[in-house]
């Protein structure tokens, strides 16, 4: 409905935001104080994230000592969300250091793992993105080395997501930006024969290779 025809429509926002709010807050306590198993339900945690609650105009607060509890509950609430919060936190580093190996490893917010398939350059991009994620490349060294753990533990080498079939020589990720960071073995890349894909080793050094081989596939999420 157009404002103009409503004029109680910016109040009937404020009240719609604060009945959100407090029902918010009601079912966070009810369900801490009703809670005994330990829970673990994560949809889109987002690391380092903030939660930002915007008040109304300070008409629609409750003023003096009604105000002061509530300020003191809210703040109450709080502490014991980050608590909860950080207790989360523990429990998904756990997680992905006991259940994440030997098929994937996490750095960062980017995990790496393989569904234990194996493909040329085409397949492997295929099976990645399918799994709904990119064929994975190192961006860094801990990257590289989180590769290489896995590369290591299925004793098999994995293809990157990275090669120079458009410009021989520079090499670039599946966005076409060149990249910034590199791992060569040496005297590589050396392009023998025509090698436009790139493979890591056991020992965590990349060699360019033709793209038709057969590798372990490892997808980046
Ligand atoms: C081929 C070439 C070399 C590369 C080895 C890796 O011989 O691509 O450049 O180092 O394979 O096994
Ligand atoms: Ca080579």
């Amino acid at each position: 409905m157009d404002q103009t025809m409503n004029p109680n429509r910016p109040y009937i926002q404020r009240m719609l935001i604060l009945l959100i709010l407090s029902s918010l807050v009601r079912g966070a306590s009810l369900q801490r104080t009703t809670s005994s198993a330990p829970r673990l339900v994560l949809s889109g945690w987002v690391p380092n994230a903030c939660t930002l609650v915007v008040c109304g105009s300070s008409e629609t607060r409750p003023k003096g000592e009604e105000g002061d509890q509530e300020l003191e509950s809210l703040k109450t609430q709080i502490r014991d969300l980050e608590t909860e919060l950080e207790g989360l936190k523990a429990a998904i580093t756990k997680t992905q250091r006991v259940l994440l190996p030997p098929n994937g490893v996490m750095v960062g917010e980017r995990i790496f793992k393989t569904d234990g398939s194996r493909g040329d350059y085409d397949a492997a991009r295929e099976t990645c993105s399918r799994l709904g994620g990119a064929l994975a490349f190192p961006r860094n060294a801990a990257e590289n080395s989180a590769l290489q753990k896995i590369v290591t533990w299925h004793n098999r080498r994995a293809v990157l997501g990275i090669n120079d079939m458009a410009t021989e020589g520079r090499f670039e990720n599946l966005n076409g930006d060149a990249i910034a960071y590199s791992n060569w073995a040496r005297g590589e890349p050396n392009n023998l024969g025509n090698e436009d894909c790139v493979e890591m080793h056991e020992d965590g050094k990349w060699h360019d290779r033709g793209c038709t081989l057969e590798w372990l596939v490892i997808c980046e999420f």
